[in-house]
């Protein structure tokens, strides 16, 4: 697969020649200082660089951010193609499965062990679970006072098929001492500057969540290779929790004996007030708390919003529930804005942490405008809201009901 080249990069490195080798021809007339030729710029296409859907929406391309629109996550099982991308840094460049090892230190270790990637894969039984992950900032588009950073609308959640070994079965081969209760991981990308002493993110799980059978140190997504945008060749998989926990081209996990303190695990990063304020305060860090389980939340994957039907047709909607560590016991939907709700048909998970399939049929009273809302309900009781929710710093956990318009002419 090519290699995302970046800007700065190809400016400080390119050299006419391969300028031109890049170009495929000549370029005869002298380049203005720092200007890039539109056929490198369109090598910077998602779709040719990781074979990505043409739909799917570049947020940004320093570090890559893309994200898939509610229509795009119809499937079942998300494809690689529709996947939503979430870097931090720079995707490594030399990625060697066969040279590819993890090492399992930290202090809570018995002692230090080094597996290659070849003795995971053959001496730990492997599993396959439909695992969502959803980024912690999912729908920060829609907070105000506004949030810095990617500005996600609803399409940084996926559920493809992980295949892997339980990081448990790792740890036991280990041996952690008694006193672990955290696991930080390293990923192999490296920081925007390119300082080598720097992380792009190093997040963790606590131990219980850790030892849960669904968590994987996964070599396969949806039955083939990982593609190297989501984590090839190995990556941990915490599902339930915001996907920042579940680290990209994993080398080295840290077994803690405190909450791991790698980049990106201190307030604000991920993190929201422990108790609820006023939008626009600015909380200290020690009143913000570490988000473990995200909340329950769901998609109206078909049709896509913009709907047009006759005044005889029926409308068949469908899409996804989840809700990070229990299960999504209801799904309703309304067309009146919330005055009155129906119930939609919901399946069972496959297996915990995937998500749920809902359907319904709608018949609509008469021509008109209309909007479609669903709101998932979980087993604790907990429904989405129809509004944003508590406002944080950084926009994390909107969870507010999806919803999309139909028009009947
Ligand atoms: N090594 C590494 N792991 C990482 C990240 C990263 O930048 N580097 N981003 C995290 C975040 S914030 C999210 S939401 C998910 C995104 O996973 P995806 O790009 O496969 O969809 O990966 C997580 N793991
Ligand atoms: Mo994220």
């Amino acid at each position: 697969m090519k290699k995302p080249v970046t800007r700065r990069k190809f400016i400080k490195n390119t050299g006419l020649g391969s300028l031109a080798a890049w170009a495929g021809l000549d370029i005869v007339y002298a380049l203005p200082k720092g200007y890039l030729p539109l056929a490198v710029l369109q090598d910077q296409d998602p779709q040719k660089l990781f074979g990505k859907h043409k739909d799917m929406r570049v947020l940004n391309d320093q570090p890559w951010n893309i994200e898939a629109q509610a229509h795009l996550l119809d499937d079942a099982v998300t494809p690689a193609d529709k996947m939503f991308v979430r870097n931090n840094g720079i995707i490594p460049e030399e990625v060697s499965p066969e040279a590819w090892t993890l090492t399992i230190n930290g202090e809570s270790v018995a002692q230090q062990k080094t597996y290659s990637l070849k003795e995971l894969k053959t001496q730990f039984p492997a599993h396959t679970y439909q695992l969502v992950l959803e980024c912690g900032g999912n729908g920060r588009s829609e907070y105000y006072p506004p949030a810095e950073g990617n500005q996600w609308t609803v399409g940084a959640v996926s559920c493809a098929e992980w295949t892997g070994i339980r990081l448990r079965d790792v740890l036991r081969d280990v041996g952690i001492k008694d006193d672990a209760v955290y696991i930080g991981y390293y990923g192999k990308d490296s920081h925007l500057s390119r300082d080598p002493a720097k992380n792009p993110i190093s997040r963790g799980i606590p131990l219980s969540k850790a030892m849960e059978d669904q968590t994987l140190l996964a070599f396969a997504m949806n039955g083939a290779d990982i593609p190297i945008a989501h984590g090839h060749p190995l990556r941990l998989i915490a599902s339930g929790y915001p996907a920042s926990v579940s680290g990209k081209w994993i080398h080295r996990l840290a077994v803690r004996d405190k909450v791991h303190d790698g980049e990106k695990m201190a307030a604000p990063s991920y993190s929201v007030p422990c108790e609820p304020v006023q939008p626009g305060t600015e909380v200290p860090g020690e009143a913000m708390c570490i988000i473990e389980n995200m909340p329950v939340k769901s998609l109206i994957t078909y049709p896509k919003s913009g709907a047009m039907l006759r005044p005889d047709q029926r409308l068949a909607i469908r899409g996804h529930a989840w809700a990070g560590a229990s299960l999504v016991r209801s799904v309703d939907y309304s067309i009146d804005f919330g005055a009155t709700w129906q119930p939609c048909r919901l399946q069972d998970p496959v297996n915990r942490f995937a998500w749920q399939h809902f359907e319904a049929d709608i018949s609509f009273p008469k021509k008109g405008y209309y909007e479609v809302w669903a709101r998932a309900t979980d087993t604790e009781g907990i429904s989405q809201p129809m509004l944003t929710p508590g406002w944080n710093p950084k926009g994390y956990l909107n969870n507010a009901c999806h919803r999309i318009a139909v028009k009947i002419t």
